[in-house]
């Protein structure tokens, strides 16, 4: 198999920090999210200041009072963290269509063939890092390597806010000092077992033969043997084929000035235009949707006989569809652009400004 490129994103302490950014008051806090303390509550997450006190997840909300009688508990608010999630899944799938979400706050990337020499894997992470900053207000980490495995290893070795690169020059270093638990699917009670034998880095883990590991951990030997050498060849696993790229922006304020909304509209095809390039996709229909002061939503949508992929083809229908669609009575809170009915586009002068 060629060497590949893999990203592992996740997000930073997430849900305590979606709560600290729709409550600054909570900022540089020991944020605590979790269920009550009475009752059988446990802690979802804590903010990093909180971790200090030694508070984690699966903590018992009892006990994290104890550790941090001061800190700020919040009670989970999962939609606004489905909704963090759904935008930075768009980000990553507006790179690549190979995504494998691992839960609300990761996913693995394969970007393998986004990579040229100007554009090295890295520079795609930070640039993904940068786009999830802009479109939510929240930070993420982001491990860079050649498997899956490395990668998400990478993502978690310098949190929060960091991005961390695995490569054939430190990959040695890395695993052979890294703690057995550290290994993914190493949980605690293979790491007890683990320790009963001896073997308490990834250096003791690569000194043990795969005969050995095979009588120790069954079936798991053989991918604990692999572990242990950075060997990782599962795939990046996506569960779907994009059908469309589509962006919306909310307005501070409703707006009933067509010449404000035009200029966002243009905003949004441009965006749109730059997803399109990214995957090299090209669609046949363009649709805009408009939700009103009063949360009405509504939309038009136009199929072309040719695929069209770049701003001012995607402006042009979006403007007469928003012409047909507004009622010039009627303020408006949110517009969006998608073109859909994707192909693969017969454009190859893919260029790094179109990641700009
Ligand atoms: N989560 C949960 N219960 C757990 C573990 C996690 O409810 N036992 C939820 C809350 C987390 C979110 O899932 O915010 C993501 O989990 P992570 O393991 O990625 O942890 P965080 O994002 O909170 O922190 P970080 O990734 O910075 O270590
Ligand atoms: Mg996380
Ligand atoms: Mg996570």
């Amino acid at each position: 198999m060629a060497e590949r490129r893999i990203i592992h994103i996740d997000m930073d302490y997430f849900y305590a920090q979606v709560e600290m950014r729709d409550n600054p008051d909570l900022k540089g806090k020991p944020v605590i999210v979790g269920g009550k303390a009475s009752g059988r509550g446990v802690v979802s997450t804590a903010s990093y200041e909180a971790r200090k006190y030694g508070v984690h997840s699966a903590m018992p909300m009892a006990q994290a009072h104890k550790l941090c009688p001061d800190g700020y508990y919040v009670t989970p608010r999962f939609d606004k963290y489905r909704e963090a999630s759904q935008q930075i899944m768009a980000i990553f799938r507006s790179y690549t269509e190979i995504v494998e979400p691992l839960s609300l706050d990761e996913a693995y990337l394969d970007i393998t063939h986004l990579v040229r020499p100007d554009l090295p894997a890295s520079r795609i992470a930070q640039f993904i890092r940068r786009d999830i900053y802009e479109q939510t207000h929240l930070t993420a980490s982001a491990g860079v390597s050649y498997n899956k495995f490395l990668a998400k290893l990478a993502s978690g070795m310098n949190k929060p806010n960091n991005l961390t690169v695995i490569d054939y020059n430190n990959v040695h270093d890395i695993l052979m000092n890294l703690d057995i638990g550290g290994f993914r699917g190493v949980g605690p009670t293979t790491e007890e077992k683990m320790h009963a034998n001896g073997i308490y880095t990834g250096k003791d883990l690569y000194d043990k033969s795969e005969r050995e590991l095979i009588r120790l951990f069954g079936k798991r030997g053989h991918g604990l043997y692999n572990k242990a050498r950075g060997i990782d060849e599962s795939p990046v696993k996506s569960e779907r084929i994009r059908k469309s790229v589509g962006t919306e922006r909310t307005f501070a304020t409703d707006m009933n000035d067509d010449d404000q909304v035009l200029n966002k509209i243009w905003e949004l095809s441009t965006k749109t235009a730059e997803r399109l390039s990214r995957i090299q996709k090209s669609g046949k229909t363009v649709t805009v949707k408009i939700k009103t002061y009063r949360f009405e939503t509504f939309s038009k949508q136009r199929s072309l006989r040719d695929p069209i992929r770049n701003e001012t083809d995607i402006y042009n229908i979006a403007y007469e569809l928003y012409t047909d669609l507004k009622d010039p009575e009627v303020p408006i809170r949110l517009v969006g652009v998608t073109v859909g009915n994707l192909e693969q586009s017969t454009y190859e002068n893919m260029s790094i400004y179109d990641f700009l």
